[in-house]
């Protein structure tokens, strides 16, 4: 079989390990600071998305969007920024998600360059904790990225950076707005999680841990 598949984008949040806890107690602390409600179902909406784009979700979600100046958004934004670090201070390479260490191998054994493509400003601080930093041969800095997903900006700039067209490229996301972002990309999408959520994924698997190498490929290459 001639493979095609010449870069594997990964998303950080949910796909490599499970942040969504830490964003989700984060913004809990905050919230209940605050007074508002925030459940845990709502935290779903942010997935994938940006940190101002996720307190916008949140103030509109208690109607309270006009109660705040641009200056005071990012005051809050910083402030679930702190507690969010302080959570991340838990994360060791035991918290890589099952499946991805063996992904990664085969990535490599099949001569496939790999990136990270992640919406959050603090990929580089979780990648550390992970101990992951040299298993990639690219990682995207989100601060570098104008539009952030749904837009296909940060998955543009992995195969820029890399010199790989966008349709040699297979990308993996556990969020819609990721999965639209490798879409509008021109490039293949494989989702984790609930099929609900990825109406345009190529492929979906329940989680990490169902995750079959060949089988992507085997579809990709068709
Ligand atoms: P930060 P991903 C995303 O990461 C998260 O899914 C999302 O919940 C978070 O709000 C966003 O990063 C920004 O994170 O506040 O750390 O900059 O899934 O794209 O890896
Ligand atoms: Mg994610």
């Amino acid at each position: 079989m001639i493979n095609k598949c010449k870069l594997f984008i990964f998303d950080l949040d949910g796909v490599i390990t499970d942040t969504a806890e830490y964003h989700y107690l984060a913004w809990k602390k905050l919230t209940d600071e605050l007074g508002y409600k925030f459940s845990i179902h709502d935290n779903e909406r942010l997935k994938g998305v940006s940190r101002i784009h996720s307190l916008e979700i949140i103030l509109d979600i208690n109607n309270s969007t006009e109660k705040y100046s641009e200056q005071e958004k990012i005051r809050l934004a910083n402030k679930k920024n702190d507690y969010y670090l302080e959570l991340l201070k838990n994360i060791t390479p035991k918290d890589l998600l099952p499946g991805i260490e063996d992904l990664l191998d085969k990535l490599k054994k099949y001569n496939i360059k790999t990136a990270i493509a992640s919406a959050s400003k603090n990929a580089f601080t979780v990648i550390n904790y992970l101990g992951i930093n040299d298993k990639f041969d690219y990682i995207v800095n989100a601060n570098e990225i104008k539009n952030s997903k749904p837009a296909p900006d940060v998955f543009l700039k992995a195969a820029e950076v890399l010199e790989v067209n966008n349709q040699n490229c297979i990308c993996i996301e556990d969020a819609s707005a990721g999965i639209k972002a490798i879409k509008a990309a021109g490039m293949y999408a494989v989702g984790i999680g609930n099929i609900q959520n990825f109406k345009e994924a190529d492929v979906i698997f329940s989680s990490t841990n169902e995750l079959n190498l060949e089988k992507i490929l085997l579809d990709f290459n068709k």
